[in-house]
């Protein structure tokens, strides 16, 4: 896989032009500030904006549990946090990009 990183503080729109451009599998966006409900759902929206709906999102941070339900809902595929094994978040990342993209 190749990593492109988009820089600290990028905003909502910002991440979806960046996704647009370099014609991104999946846009993984990290926040440790408790602002995740707002932003992570305005990530997707701005890539709905574009019509782009075959982007997996995924997110990880010290996000509480009982928000994970409602980011799943608007559109964020999962939510991983602190110790998570990293051969969990490449299956998520494998197989989610495998069945937006129907490879
Ligand atoms: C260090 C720290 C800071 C540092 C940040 C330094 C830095 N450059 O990162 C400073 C002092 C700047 C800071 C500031 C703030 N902080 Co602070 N901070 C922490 C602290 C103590 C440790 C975070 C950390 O580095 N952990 C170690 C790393 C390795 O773990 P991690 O980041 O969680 O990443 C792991 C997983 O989450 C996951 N992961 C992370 N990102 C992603 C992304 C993807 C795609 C995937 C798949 C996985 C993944 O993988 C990593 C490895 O396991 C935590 C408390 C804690 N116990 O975590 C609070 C904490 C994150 N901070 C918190 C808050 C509220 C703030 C402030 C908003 C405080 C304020 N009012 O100003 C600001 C926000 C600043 C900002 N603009 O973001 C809260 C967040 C609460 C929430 N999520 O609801 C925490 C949880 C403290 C708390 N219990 O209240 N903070």
């Amino acid at each position: 896989m190749e990593v492109i990183y988009s820089g600290l503080f990028a905003t909502p729109e910002r991440v979806a032009q960046i996704a647009e451009d370099e014609d991104v599998d999946a846009v993984a966006l990290s926040l440790l500030n408790g602002a995740h409900n707002t932003l992570f759902p305005r990530v997707v929206k701005e890539l709905h904006k574009k019509g782009i709906k075959d982007v997996l999102v995924l997110g990880g941070g010290v996000i509480p549990e009982e928000d994970k339900k409602g980011l799943e809902k608007s559109g964020v595929s999962g939510v991983f946090g602190p110790g998570t094994p990293l051969s969990t978040i490449i299956d998520h990342v494998s197989t989610g990009v495998a069945k937006l993209r129907k490879i």
